[in-house]
């Protein structure tokens, strides 16, 4: 096999656009669900309101980011301004309060890596899971759902991007795979770096929106309805850019040195970073930067076994986008 960064593209490429923004089209949430979420963000408002007068509930992740598909599960965020609560003894209040009201599986996981509650509504379908505190990842849905008003191939890359990672079982970070959020920033990083760019960096633009979230400076510009037409200068299509993800990641990435890094719109160097060598648990074999919390690798729960998982994986993707007559089937299949 040839490992070597292809620069062509096969000749038939534009063919497969209509088949990847159906399968775009199909994984949309109906408007129907933003309303059930509605519903039940409504009914979890009221009862945490009664118990906490001050607190605020936010919407975070793929229900919030425009990155999610549809019957998804949603992540409530609780905010109590009071940093020092003790989180597990929220929690268990929590559940308690709900399991009177009417949802199913009412259960508090409080030594969870992010300690939660879960439940399950029966009048929307919704299942949900709500933290305490988490602002960042309220703050980081945020920024995502930016990027993805500015060029609608992002959130089209994204959709297959995800879709792709589920199918093949590399959507697993107990298993060494990544998490969604990572893919996404892989895809908004990629978008970045086009030429011309599809996106710009909003974190290196003048801050339009700033705040100062557990000792993080957040700030970006946000004034993205003024971004409009920024990469119409590239006419790439959702095949092409499906084509040039895999193969960037399976040929071209430089695993042993490169950061990917939304924050700068840039690569950065491992080295600059102190992510040459393990550091307990963090082996650092491919390294994505958070945008905020940058001392942060989302890479890092992926392992000396996952890593050669990841990367074959990227291989067989960019081999069916180059060759396979009829790539959305392949590409897809169940591992
Ligand atoms: P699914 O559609 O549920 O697969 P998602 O967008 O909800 O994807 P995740 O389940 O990976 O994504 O994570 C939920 C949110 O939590 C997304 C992001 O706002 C935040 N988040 C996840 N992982 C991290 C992380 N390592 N650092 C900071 N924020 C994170
Ligand atoms: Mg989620």
């Amino acid at each position: 096999r040839n490992y070597r960064s292809r620069t062509e593209c096969r000749g038939d490429i534009q063919r497969l656009n209509s088949s990847f923004l159906a399968i775009y089209e199909s994984l949309i949430p109906p408007e129907e669900e933003k309303e059930k979420q509605k519903q039940l963000m409504a009914l979890l408002d009221k009862h945490v309101t009664k118990e906490w007068p001050g607190a605020k509930l936010f919407l975070y992740g793929s229900c919030a980011n425009s990155f999610g598909f549809r019957k998804s599960d949603i992540d409530v965020c609780l905010a109590i301004g009071d940093a020092d609560i003790d989180k597990a003894e929220i929690l268990l209040k929590l559940a308690d309060i709900l399991k009177s009201d009417n949802l199913e599986n009412v259960q508090a996981l409080t030594r969870a890596r992010v300690p939660i509650v879960k439940l399950m509504d029966p009048t929307t379908g919704i299942s949900c899971d709500i933290c305490v505190n988490n602002l960042l990842a309220v703050i980081n849905t945020k920024l995502l759902r930016d990027y993805s008003k500015i060029d609608v191939r992002l959130r089209q890359l994204a959709f297959i991007i995800k879709h792709w990672a589920k199918s093949r079982g590399v959507n697993e970070t107990y298993q060494g795979t990544l998490s969604s959020y990572a893919y996404v920033l892989m895809c908004i990083h990629f978008l970045q770096m086009r030429t011309p760019s599809i996106l710009p960096c909003l974190q290196e633009m003048e801050a339009t929106y700033k705040i100062n979230v557990d000792n993080v400076e957040c700030c970006y510009f946000d004034q993205v309805d003024k971004l409009e037409g920024f990469g119409s200068r590239n006419g790439e299509s959702i095949a092409q850019l499906v084509w040039a993800f895999f193969n960037y990641w399976a040929h071209s990435h430089d695993y042993a040195n490169d950061v990917i890094s939304i924050r700068s719109g840039s690569l950065v160097s491992k080295r600059a970073k102190d992510w040459t060598r393990r550091i307990g648990n963090d082996r650092h074999l491919i390294c994505i930067e958070d945008p905020f919390e940058v001392s942060h690798d989302l890479g890092r729960v992926v392992d000396k076994r996952s890593i050669r998982v990841l990367r074959e994986e990227f291989e067989r993707a960019a081999e069916i986008m180059q060759y396979d007559p009829n790539p959305c089937v392949k590409l897809f299949e169940p591992y």
